[in-house]
C-alpha cells in the first residue's frame, strides 16, 4: 500500500477554515493512501436548542410534535421493573441486550439516570456499549452528565475518547478537540466516505385497541432488528445526495446478509464552509411482508412505499483533505418515518434471548391503498450521530472502509461490477418471494428483482 503523509504546515484555525491551495496528493481518495491528521476541533458549540427556541417563537403551531404527543399517551413496551433493567446492563447478557437496557433505563429516568449509566459504563467491557451509555447520559442528562463525559475523556479506547470530546463540546463546557490520528482512504470504492451511524429509534405502535405502545430501540438493537446503517457520500454530490445502506448479518439460512439501500435526496445549506445543514428525503418501493418480518412470505406480500425524512448537520475536518474539499468528521440529526409492526411478532421471542422484537420484525414501509390502512401502524422518530470511525480496529480512521454494496446511484451491486444487479433494485428481500417459505428458512438463490411500478398491488397470495 502506498502511504502518503500530508501534514499541513500551518494548522488551520477552526474559526477560519482554510482549504488546501491545491487538491490533495493522489487526488484525494483516488488511490489507497493514509494521512496523518494533526489535532482537530470541530466547533460543535452551536447552541442549536437555544437557536430553535428563539427563532421559532411561541406559536404553539411551531411546537406541535407528534412524537412528544405519543410519548405522553404510550405505554412502555418494555415492562421490566427498574431492578430488572439495571440487572440486564450487567454481565451475562449480550452487548446488544446490555446496551438496550442502558437506553431503556435512560429513557425512563432522563437526567436522574446518569449515576446508573455511569456505573454501567464503568463496568462495561465493550467500547460500543460504553459509547452509547455516554450518548444516553449526554442526551438525557445534559449538564448532569458533564462529570461522566469528563471521565470518558480518559477512556482506554480512542473511539470512546473521541465521542467524549464531541459530547463535551455539545454540552457547551468547552472545546476538547481530537488528538492526532492516521486516516486511511481506500481505492476502488464507489463512495468517498461511509460513516457508520449510531441510531436511537422510538417506534410508536398503534395497537388494534387504538392504544399506543412505545418501543425504544438502542443503536445495537437497531443493528439487530433493522440493520447496521452507513451514510455513504461522495464529495461531488454530498450536498444533494446520500445513500444509506443497511445490513442485517447472517439473515438468510445460507448465512447471506440482508441488504437495503435508501436513496436520499434533498437540500443543503453551506454558507459556512465547514458546516452544513441539510434536509433529505428517501422514497423507496419495498415488498411489504404481511407477516411483519422481512422475507417471511407466509401471510402474503404486497407493494409498499418507504418514506423516510432526515434532517441534520455535518461538520468537516479542515485537516483531512478529500478530493478538492474536506472530509465529514461528524454528523448528527433526526429522522421520521412510518412503518408496520406485527403484534404477533412483537410478542413472540424467536430466538429465546428474552427480547421479543427480533431480527427483521420492523418494516419501514407503508401500504398506501386506502383500504389497507391497517398496514401502517407505527410512527418512527429518533436521532442519529455518526463520526469518522476506525471500523476494522487497526487504529487508523477509515474514510470509506465498508465494501461497496451498491452503485453511486444506490442500486444494489452485490457482485461489485459497478452495475446494478437488477434494474432499480434496492433490497434483497425479494429473494424469498414466490418460494412459499419465510426467512430465515429460505435457501439463498441470490435473486434480486425490482419492485415494479404498481402501487398497493398484491404480489403473492397468502392468508391475511
Ligand atoms: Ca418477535
Ligand atoms: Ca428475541
Ligand atoms: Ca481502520
Ligand atoms: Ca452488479
Amino acid at each position: 500500500m502506498a502511504a502518503f503523509t500530508v501534514v499541513p504546515a500551518v494548522r488551520p484555525s477552526a474559526q477560519e477554515p482554510v482549504k488546501p491551495a491545491t487538491p490533495a496528493p493522489g487526488g484525494g481518495l483516488t488511490q489507497e493512501r493514509e494521512i496523518d491528521v494533526v489535532p482537530s476541533q470541530l466547533n460543535l458549540g452551536d447552541d442549536l436548542k437555544a437557536m430553535v427556541a428563539t427563532d421559532l417563537g411561541v406559536d404553539p403551531a411551531e411546537w406541535t410534535h407528534f412524537r412528544v404527543a405519543l410519548d405522553r399517551v404510550s405505554r412502555r413496551f418494555d415492562t421490566r421493573s427498574d431492578a430488572e433493567v439495571i440487572k440486564a446492563m450487567g454481565v451475562g447478557n449480550s452487548s446488544t441486550l446490555r446496551e438496550q437496557a442502558v437506553f431503556e433505563y435512560a429513557d425512563r429516568h432522563r437526567e436522574k439516570a446518569v449515576p446508573g449509566l455511569l456505573r454501567a459504563y464503568q463496568n462495561e467491557a465493550d467500547p460500543r456499549v460504553r459509547i452509547d451509555a455516554l450518548w444516553a447520559a449526554a442526551k438525557f442528562g445534559g449538564t448532569n452528565a458533564v462529570g461522566f463525559v469528563k471521565t470518558a475523556l480518559e477512556d482506554s479506547n480512542i473511539e470512546v475518547r473521541e465521542w467524549a470530546s464531541i459530547f463535551h463540546e455539545e454540552l457547551g463546557v468547552g472545546v476538547v478537540g481530537f488528538g492526532s490520528r492516521k486516516v486511511r482512504g481506500y481505492a476502488g470504492r464507489v463512495f468517498d466516505q461511509s460513516i457508520p451511524l449510531h441510531i436511537l429509534c422510538n417506534v410508536y405502535v398503534k395497537t388494534p385497541l387504538k392504544t399506543w405502545v412505545k418501543v425504544v430501540l438502542s443503536p445495537l438493537k437497531i443493528e439487530e432488528v433493522f440493520g447496521k446503517c452507513h451514510a455513504n457520500t461522495t464529495v461531488a454530490s454530498r450536498e444533494h445526495r446520500m445513500v444509506m445502506t443497511k445490513r442485517i448479518k447472517n439473515y438468510y439460512t445460507d448465512g447471506a446478509p440482508h441488504y437495503e439501500t435508501f436513496r436520499f435526496h434533498g437540500l443543503t445549506e453551506r454558507t459556512n464552509p465547514n458546516t452544513a445543514n441539510f434536509a433529505f428525503v428517501s422514497t423507496e418501493k419495498r415488498p411489504f411482508f404481511v407477516s411483519g418480518q422481512i422475507g417471511n412470505t407466509s401471510a402474503g406480500v404486497m407493494d409498499g412505499d418507504v418514506n423516510f425524512v432526515r434532517v441534520g448537520q455535518w461538520k468537516l475536518d479542515p485537516n483531512i483533505p478529500v478530493r478538492d474539499d474536506f472530509a465529514i468528521r461528524y454528523v448528527k440529526g433526526n429522522f421520521l418515518s412510518w412503518g408496520y409492526v406485527s403484534m404477533a411478532q412483537l410478542l413472540d421471542d424467536d430466538d429465546g434471548d428474552g427480547s421479543t422484537l427480533d431480527r427483521g420484525e420492523f418494516l419501514r414501509a407503508v401500504v398506501a391503498d386506502d383500504d389497507k390502512g391497517e398496514y401502517c401502524n407505527a410512527f418512527v422518530s429518533g436521532t442519529w450521530k455518526g463520526k469518522m470511525t476506525d471500523e476494522d480496529g487497526d487504529g487508523i480512521l477509515d474514510l470509506n472502509l465498508p465494501e461497496t454494496i451498491c452503485t453511486a446511484a444506490g442500486w444494489l451491486d452485490l457482485d461489485h461490477d459497478g452495475k446494478a444487479d437488477e434494474p432499480r433494485a434496492t433490497t434483497t428481500a425479494y429473494r424469498t418471494i414466490n418460494r412459499g417459505q419465510g426467512a430465515p428458512n429460505v435457501p439463498n438463490d441470490g435473486r434480486v428483482v425490482d419492485v415494479g411500478p404498481s402501487r398497493g398491488r398484491e404480489i403473492t397470495g397468502g392468508a391475511r
